[in-house]
């Protein structure tokens, strides 16, 4: 299984072996990967495991990528028997918590593909948080479906 980390997780790291108080990482992005689709597509999907690995509740104030105009957190909810999507303004994860973006359920919608996005090749989101100076950065792996399923583990 694949494991994208944050990039200031080796700095926690340091901060902590030299006996620093501070906050060692807050937000762990596992398991990024962003649904095939055709070249022409003007949206895409993309799903992760959103894990709060810090001591402190959090809240994702904004997501963004270059590789895409505008990206947003969406929910999946069946109403009347019809798949609807929503917005989620604002994720919230206590300490320890987690939140599973998975095919038919949350998801990050990536609106706008500033470039051709071909099985195989990576977007970078970058996720702010709510205290304005945290951000995590992970890379989003374009691939089908049915493989990730097959990879995917829960924990
Ligand atoms: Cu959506």
């Amino acid at each position: 299984m694949k494991r994208v980390r944050i990039r200031w997780a080796a700095a926690a790291v340091l901060a902590l072996g030299s006996g620093a108080v501070e906050a060692a990482g807050r937000l762990a992005v596992d398991d990024a990967w962003i649904r095939t689709a055709p070249p022409a597509a003007s949206m895409r999907a993309g799903y992760a495991t959103l894990r709060n690995v810090g001591d402190a509740p959090l809240q994702i104030r904004r997501i963004r990528s270059d590789a895409f105009g505008d990206v947003s957190l969406h929910a999946t909810v069946v109403e009347d028997g019809v798949a609807r999507m929503r917005e989620i303004e604002a994720l919230r994860l206590a300490p320890g918590e987690e939140a599973v973006l998975e095919p038919g359920g949350k998801h990050l919608m990536l609106m706008q593909p500033q470039r051709e996005l071909a099985a195989g090749a990576t977007a970078t989101v970058i996720f702010d948080l709510d205290d304005g100076a945290t951000t995590a950065t992970a890379d989003f792996v374009v691939r089908d479906a049915d493989a990730a399923a097959t990879e995917h583990v829960h924990h």
